[in-house]
């Protein structure tokens, strides 16, 4: 029988980015909130998690491949709200910036963890940004913690 990985939930040791978006900022601000009450719940040091804000989430790719490419961090958390409700653009940039998110860990192997709500309206982002179905952002910081564990499981040194 061969190995199985899985990762811990124990961040004790990593270094973690978060990027996030200032637009819909009542939401955003909730999401960080809820990365950064995950991040230390489960060992990651406060020190050990920087924060870079961009505008909205169109930007949220290429800031967080700088990031990525650093080699500083163990993996890069992307926190953003797209509503649908608000623009005509909805698809374009919910679009962009999940594929730009996916593009970031497959070109440079570090897990970015796609943490941005997509919803129709601002009620149901609120729902999901510590209402009733819960806080996104808390479950993208555990899902990074996970992937930043797996990783240094399956380095190939
Ligand atoms: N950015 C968001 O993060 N969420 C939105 O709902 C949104 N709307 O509604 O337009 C939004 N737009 C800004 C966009 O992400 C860019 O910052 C902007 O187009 C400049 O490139």
């Amino acid at each position: 029988m061969g190995n199985t990985f899985y990762g811990e939930l124990d961040g004790a040791g990593l270094r973690i980015a978060v990027v996030v978006s200032r637009f819909n900022e009542v939401i955003t601000s909730r999401l960080l909130a809820g990365a950064r009450s995950a991040l230390e719940r489960h060992g990651v040091r406060d020190d050990d998690v920087d924060v870079a804000w961009v505008p909205g989430a169109f930007e949220l790719p290429i800031a967080a491949r700088r990031l990525a490419e650093s080699r500083r961090y163990d993996t890069v958390v992307c926190l953003g709200a797209i509503i649908r409700g608000e623009t005509p653009h909805f698809e374009y940039i919910a679009a962009e910036a999940a594929r730009g998110i996916a593009d970031i860990a497959r070109d440079t192997g570090v897990p970015a963890i796609f943490g941005v709500l997509t919803p129709n309206t601002l009620e149901q982002a609120l729902e999901r940004a510590g209402g009733k179905a819960g806080n996104k952002g808390y479950d993208a910081a555990v899902s990074a913690i996970e992937m930043a564990s797996l990783m240094r499981q399956l380095r190939p040194d």
